[in-house]
């Protein structure tokens, strides 16, 4: 059973909740982009989670009704400001949390197992109250009297919604689509053909490592679905622990912009042998194509700033092949802007098709010669 996005949207509203943050999940059907469009509720998008939270706490604290959408694996994000900021000063702030990885569920991808089963008693262990969405109309009235009920407590309210819930309204434009004349996967393929072979390709969450997957399944890759928002620091890390290796950190621009601070330890700590790119096409592109922030900033400045030391920003392949080449010969850390455009192949294969987490863990390990902890018979 499920309600449109639209029958949400006006009850949130009659509700009286008029200020709208998050960050996207696959699972919230076209609720990001009819919140935009609304003109009863200010929509503001996140780049993370937890600044969500934030940004919903202080709309509460000038009387406003605040909601924020989140996938579960952004709990972690949430946590501080939940426990640190709503509950010890008793800001109300209604919370719909998408659940990824439910355990009555059929199984999801490998990064949403621990969480799907730890939500509940998570929120619990908070002392938030929250309840599950029915998938109907008369459901949702009444979480949104529980809701009303909780904030009048001063306490914020989670409801919990699964996939399918929500389906897009019939009505509504999407957000205008980037039309750079390469795609992720075209400047997945120029960035590998001028890479040293030994590089360390590190991928971010989503249709990024599933279009490097696509393309060139190497030892060399660690495909890091899930923890969105901290490739360029895994990258970083494994640059910094084996400066003679070359690492690449294949970003997206939601990924980035989610812990952007990592690239001012980046310029700070300078190891010379990373490369951090991100493709950037002004979207979530993984979990439906709704707009980022990154439209209005300039990635590849901020990276100057922080100390980088080149950063280039391009949307044509001889540039990205002219970028690449530089980078080989000179020393890092690069930053590589490459602009793109959303499409993909109609079907993208998962990497789970053909590796587990653990069993492309230590293929790279291997690749590496590594070997920190002897592997157990398990995986
Ligand atoms: C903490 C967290 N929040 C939200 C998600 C859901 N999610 C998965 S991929 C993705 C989009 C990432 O955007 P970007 O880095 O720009 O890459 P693109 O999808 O555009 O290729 C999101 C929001 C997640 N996995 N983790």
């Amino acid at each position: 059973m499920s309600v449109p996005t639209s029958v949400l949207l006006s009850r949130l509203s009659a509700a009286g909740y008029t200020f709208f943050s998050g960050v996207p999940c696959s699972h919230f059907a076209d609720l990001f982009e009819r919140a935009a469009e609304s003109g009863a509720l200010t929509d503001v998008p996140a780049a993370n989670e937890g600044s969500a939270v934030a940004l919903a706490a202080g709309a509460a604290l000038s009387g406003q009704r605040a909601v924020v959408a989140l996938q579960n694996s952004g709990l972690g994000h949430v946590v501080n400001p939940l426990t640190s900021l709503l509950m010890v000063n008793r800001i109300p702030v209604l919370l719909l949390i998408s659940v990824r990885g439910h355990p009555d569920e059929s199984a999801d991808e490998p990064q949403h197992i621990f969480m799907g089963a730890a939500t509940k008693a998570i929120l619990d262990q908070l002392a938030i109250d929250w309840d599950e969405f029915d998938g109907t109309t008369s459901g949702l009235d009444r979480l949104l009297v529980r809701a009303a009920e909780a904030h009048r407590q001063e306490a914020p309210f989670a409801v919990l919604l699964r996939k399918g819930q929500l389906t897009p309204s019939a009505a509504g434009a999407t957000p205008d689509a980037p039309d750079y004349p390469l795609s992720a996967g075209e400047a997945i393929e120029l960035i590998c053909q001028r890479l040293d072979p030994t590089t360390s390709i590190v991928s971010t969450t989503g249709f990024i490592t599933r279009e490097l997957f696509r393309i060139d399944d190497r030892p060399e890759n660690f495909y890091m679905q899930g923890s969105l928002g901290h490739c360029s620091a895994l990258a970083a890390g494994l640059a910094i622990a084996m400066p003679n290796r070359p690492v690449l950190a294949l970003d997206g621009d939601g990924g980035a912009l989610m812990h952007m601070g990592v690239m001012s330890t980046i310029g700070h700590t300078q190891p010379q042998n990373l490369i951090h790119v991100v493709l950037d096409n002004e979207s979530y592109a993984s979990t439906g194509g709704q707009a980022s922030t990154s439209r209005s900033s300039s990635l590849d400045l901020v990276a100057s700033a922080c100390g980088y030391r080149s950063s280039v920003r391009c949307a044509e392949a001889g540039d990205i092949l002219k970028a690449m080449e530089h980078f080989a010969t000179t020393r890092g850390p690069h930053f590589l802007l490459c602009k793109i455009n959303r499409s993909h192949p109609a079907t993208l294969p998962r990497v789970t098709t053909r590796h587990t987490p653990v069993g492309n863990k230590r293929r790279f390990q291997d690749a590496m010669g590594r070997h920190v902890l002897e592997p157990s018979a398990a995986g």
